[in-house]
C-alpha cells in the first residue's frame, strides 16, 4: 500500500504550500511524490513551478466555480461538493489511482537504461504501491465538524484493497495552523481546539504543525515557544485573555492611565469573569485529552521540514518498510532512528532552539533596531 499526507488547517495556514516545499523535499530523497490537489476551490496551477507539477486536480470532478454559478456561495459551495465527492468517492478514488500510475508510467518511459526496462516490467499495483501521495485539503472547518464527508472520503481512501478499497493509503494527517496566533491568547486557544476537533473527527494519526514560525520574534508573545509547541498547560495564557495580546499590559499602552482603567472595568465584569470561566474549562480538555502539540515548520527551512518528515514517517509507518530507513539494521532500529531523528533524547529542545536562534532572536533585533530608527 501506498504511503501519504492528507494536509488540512485553516484557511491561509499554509498548507498549500507546504505540499509545494514537501513535495521538493521528498523529491530530492527520490521518493516518487505525486501532489493531489482536494479543495474544488483551489486553482492548482497559479502555484506551479518548474519542480512541482499536479498528478490529479479534483476539479475534474466538481469545481467551486461551477457550482457557484447554480447559485451557492462560497462555503455553501465547497460543502455541496465534499457531499458530492462522498457520494462518488469510489469513483474518485480509481481517478486518483490512475492518474498517479499514469505520471508514474510516464516518467518511467524517459529513465535511462537499464533503470527504464526493469520498471517497464512492475505491474501497475506495484508501481502504486511505490508512490508517495500529497493531498491538499481546504481550509473551511465546517467540513471537519459539521459533516460527515470528509470523514467518509477519508475512510475510502485508506481503505485497503482486500476490504474494497482502491488506494489503501497508510496516512497521517498533517494539521498546520498559523503559529502567529501565539500572540493572541483567546486565538490560540481557539487554534489548538480546532486542533483538537479535528484530530477527533478525522480519526486518523495526526502530526500537528505551528507554521510560519520564521516570522515569529518573542517582542509581544505571552510565554516562551516552548509552552505553545508543547501545550502541556495552557491555564498560564488566561492571565492573558481579555485583551488579547501582552502589548496592552507592557506595550504602548502600559502607560495610558484611561486605558487601563477601561481594561480593569473590563476585567470586573461578570461577562468577563464567566467568559475567562469558559476559556479555561477549554483549555483544561484541550490539555486533558493530551493529543494537542505542535511540530515547528518554515517552509524554507530544510531543517525543520527535515523534522516534520521525520515525524509523519514514524506516524504512518513509512519508516518501516522503505530503503532511506532500510540500513542493515532491523526495523525497530529503523524505527528508533526516525524517532530519535524528529524528538527523542535532545532533537526536541534542538528544534527549539534552532527556531529560537534563527527566528525569534533575529526577528527581535530587526525589530529593535526599526524601533531605534524610528525613535531617533
Ligand atoms: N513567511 C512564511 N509565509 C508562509 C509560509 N507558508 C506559507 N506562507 C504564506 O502564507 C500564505 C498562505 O499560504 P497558502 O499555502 O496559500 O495557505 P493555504 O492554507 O493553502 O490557504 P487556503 O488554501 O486558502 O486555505 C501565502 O502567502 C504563503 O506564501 C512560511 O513558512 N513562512
Ligand atoms: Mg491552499
Amino acid at each position: 500500500m501506498p504511503y501519504g499526507q492528507v494536509v488540512t488547517g485553516p484557511p491561509g495556514s499554509g498548507k498549500t504550500t507546504y505540499c509545494h516545499g514537501l513535495s521538493q523535499y521528498l523529491t530530492l530523497l527520490n521518493r516518487s511524490t505525486h501532489l493531489i490537489n482536494f479543495d474544488p476551490g483551489c486553482d492548482p496551477t497559479t502555484f506551479m513551478s518548474e519542480t512541482v507539477s499536479i498528478t490529479f486536480d479534483i476539479r475534474s470532478v466538481v469545481d467551486l466555480t461551477n457550482v457557484m454559478e447554480k447559485g451557492w456561495g462560497p462555503n455553501g459551495g465547497l460543502q455541496w461538493c465534499f457531499e458530492y465527492i462522498a457520494h462518488n468517492a469510489d469513483e474518485v478514488m480509481k481517478r486518483i489511482k490512475s492518474s498517479v500510475i499514469k505520471a508514474e508510467r510516464s516518467k518511467i518511459s524517459k529513465m535511462p537504461e537499464p533503470a527504464k526496462s526493469t520498471l517497464e516490467h512492475y505491474t501497475d499495483d506495484e508501481i502504486f504501491q511505490g508512490c508517495y501521495l500529497i493531498i491538499d485539503f481546504p481550509g473551511q472547518v465546517e467540513l471537519y465538524t459539521h459533516s460527515e464527508s470528509s470523514s467518509k472520503i477519508l475512510s475510502l481512501l485508506t481503505l485497503p484493497p482486500h476490504k474494497g478499497g482502491h488506494i489503501g493509503l497508510n496516512v497521517v494527517n498533517v494539521n498546520l495552523v498559523d503559529s502567529t496566533s501565539i500572540y493572541d491568547a483567546g486565538r490560540f486557544i481557539s487554534t489548538c481546539l480546532t486542533t483538537l476537533m479535528s484530530c477527533i473527527r478525522l480519526s486518523l494519526p495526526v502530526v500537528n504543525v505551528l507554521t510560519k514560525v520564521d516570522l515569529l520574534s518573542n517582542q509581544s508573545a505571552a510565554f516562551d515557544i516552548e509552552f505553545f509547541a508543547s501545550c502541556d498547560n495552557l491555564q498560564p495564557l488566561m492571565q492573558y485573555l481579555e485583551q488579547g495580546s501582552v502589548e496592552d499590559e507592557e506595550g504602548e499602552y502600559a502607560d495610558d492611565e484611561e486605558y487601563q482603567n477601561a481594561r480593569r472595568k473590563v476585567k470586573d465584569s461578570k461577562f468577563y469573569r464567566r467568559h475567562a470561566e469558559l476559556t479555561s474549562g477549554l483549555a483544561e480538555v484541550i490539555t486533558d485529552y493530551g493529543l494537542v502539540n505542535y511540530k515547528l515548520l518554515s517552509v524554507s527551512d530544510a531543517a525543520l521540514m527535515g523534522r516534520v518528515v521525520a515525524e509523519c514517517d514514524k506516524v504512518n509507518g513509512y519508516v518501516y518498510t522503505r530503503e532511506e530507513y532500510d540500513t542493515d539494521d532491523n526495523k525497530v532500529n529503523a524505527m528508533f532512528k526516525a524517532a530519535v531523528k524528529s524528538d527523542g533524547f535532545n532533537g526536541r529542545q534542538k528544534e527549539l532552539e534552532d527556531v529560537r536562534e534563527r527566528y525569534i532572536m533575529k526577528n527581535r533585533v530587526v525589530e529593535h533596531d526599526e524601533d531605534t530608527k524610528e525613535d531617533a
